[in-house]
């Protein structure tokens, strides 16, 4: 009687351990699909950055900075940004515009954003390049 008992107990443990399981890898699959799909897809497609109106900067970045520093647009404007390394690897990074570009040694990196809310921006280089890494930002202002 008791080892009956014993083996039920076992099994109605292994049901639900497996219960959970499924669970839990089904919303480990479904949430990242489900939010950087439609976010990524639409904001990319839908704007065309081969027309003459966009803005475009061509900066250069060195250790430890880029130059210009200070890039400023309008809101709404379509922005391009030919970013040339004249040293080391660098990186452009500005988060709050979902913009990030790896710049290699000597070569030239362009990167597209809309400026579609107004304020004061930083970017900066997200590669390890050196001492002065921290340091190398810059700003982005949207009137
Ligand atoms: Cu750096």
């Amino acid at each position: 009687m008791k080892k009956n008992i014993i083996i039920t107990s076992v099994i109605i443990v292994a049901i639900v351990l497996l219960v959970v399981i499924n669970n839990t890898g089904k919303n480990n699959n479904s949430v990242p699909s489900n939010t950087t799909t439609p976010a990524g897809t639409s904001a990319e497609t839908s704007v065309d950055f081969s027309t003459p109106d966009v803005k475009e900067f061509t900066m250069t970045a060195k250790q430890w900075e880029f130059s210009p520093s200070t890039i400023t647009v309008n809101k709404g404007d379509k922005v391009r940004l030919l970013v040339t390394s004249i040293d080391v690897a660098h990186g452009i990074n500005l988060p709050d515009f979902g913009v990030s570009g790896f710049i290699n040694p000597g070569k030239q990196t362009v990167v597209e954003f809309v400026a579609d809310k107004q304020g004061t921006f930083s970017f900066f280089c997200n590669v390890a390049c050196g001492i002065g890494h921290s340091n190398m930002r810059g700003t982005l202002i949207v009137n």
